[in-house]
């Protein structure tokens, strides 16, 4: 384990402050996919190497991580890697194919192949890379920002491992969770305790925040995701804490992104993150008044916003703060930046965020 008095010290903190409720002097901003291939020193490290032995050399890892903070005066680094480490940990093979994505070869056929999946316990020997690789970050970071860990939610996961690639309507998936219901929160629950071991992991190699991405809330209406997803995230975020509590470092905030999941913020409300995301499609006044005074907010610009002139993103990112308001607000984008994206608008979101939010 990391001990924290190993790690530089903070000189902008903002991200957790406002994680925390407390005052900032401005509004923390920081992008989903900030380290990417719309920026160029990315590609250049990405054409040399497979993207998995990049998430895997912890040097490389960082390398990329820092990219981005190298350029602008972010208020977060996101570590490098990708949500979908967890089903290798669990013993089934991944590609990154270029053009298509990540494919799984061998996806879950039907419940007997729960039988082949390793041990959620032995998921973090699998992915010491991933912890050596915040430690290492954390250090090179220099107290510039805090370093954000992540993981998938479970039924985010659950349908990468039954569908083997991005799906359109997740049918597969969701097929699972009509036919097989007791099979599906098997499942889940081997998910889950991975994910658990695995967050509190990264909180022991020094990530300062984490982050779960709930991607695929989309597919699921209210009552599948009460049923399927909301357990899980609870579980997790109350594991996770108490976890991390018992090893005696201090308590570590958490933002769930439910990607498409408007309909769930009353219900992720009750849960013990701080922070919840939103995407563009939710209004942050509505957004405000389901979740109440006491969660933090993130996002929520469409990320097709950078396609526009500066001009209009300094005017579009004035009304998002001015309808978040400077208090409990993390901003971002309502999903991950794209490749063709030009990072002097990433930079002009980023000024203009800082700008409109000073006291
Ligand atoms: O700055 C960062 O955010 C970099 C780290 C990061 C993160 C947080 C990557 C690198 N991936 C992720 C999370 C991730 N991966 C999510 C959750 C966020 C989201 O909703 O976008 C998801 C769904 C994935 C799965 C995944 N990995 C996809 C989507 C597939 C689909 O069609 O559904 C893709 C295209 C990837 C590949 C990937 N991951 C990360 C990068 C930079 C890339 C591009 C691949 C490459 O360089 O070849």
């Amino acid at each position: 384990m990391a001990e924290e008095n190993e790690f530089p010290a903070m000189k902008n903190d903002r991200l957790l402050r406002a994680a925390r409720g407390e005052e900032v002097d401005v509004v923390p901003v920081w992008a989903m996919r900030q380290a990417g291939r719309y920026l160029p020193e990315f590609r250049e490290e990405r054409a040399k190497c497979d993207f998995f032995t990049m998430c895997q050399t912890p040097e490389l890892s960082c390398k990329v991580t820092l990219q981005p903070l190298n350029r602008f005066p972010l208020d977060a680094a996101i570590i490098f890697s990708d949500i979908l480490v967890i089903p290798q940990a669990l013993g089934m093979e991944v590609e990154m194919r270029p053009g298509e994505g990540p494919v799984f070869p061998s996806p879950l056929r039907g419940p007997e192949d729960l039988t082949k999946l390793a041990s959620p316990a032995d998921v973090c020997s699998k992915l010491e890379y991933v912890f050596d690789a915040l430690t290492l970050t954390r250090k090179e970071l220099q107290g510039k920002a805090p370093l954000i860990g992540f993981s998938g939610a479970p039924w985010t996961i659950m349908a990468y491992m039954i569908e083997g690639k991005g799906s359109k309507t997740m049918s597969n998936a969701k097929g699972w969770l009509y036919k097989y219901p007791e099979a599906s929160h098997q499942l889940l629950k081997i998910i889950t305790d991975a994910t658990v071991n695995y967050l509190v992991g990264q909180a022991k190699a020094g990530a300062q925040i984490l982050q779960v991405f709930e991607s695929h809330a989309e597919h699921l209406g209210p009552d599948l995701f009460r049923n399927f997803a909301l357990p899980c995230l609870k579980q997790i975020c109350d594991e996770v804490k108490e976890r991390v509590s018992q090893l005696g470092l201090k308590n570590i905030p958490m933002i769930v992104f439910p990607k498409g999941g408007h309909f769930a913020l009353k219900d992720l409300a009750a849960l013990n993150y701080e922070v919840i995301g939103i995407d563009w499609t939710v209004d942050p006044i509505l957004a405000r008044q389901i979740v109440g005074p006491n969660k933090t907010l993130q996002g929520n610009l469409d990320p097709c916003a950078l396609y526009a002139d500066k001009k209009s993103i300094d005017g579009a990112v004035k009304e998002m703060i001015q309808k978040f308001g400077r208090d409990r607000y993390i901003a971002n984008l309502g999903h991950g930046m794209y490749p063709d994206m030009d990072p002097e608008h990433l930079a002009a979101f980023v000024e203009a965020v800082h700008k409109y939010s000073k006291k």
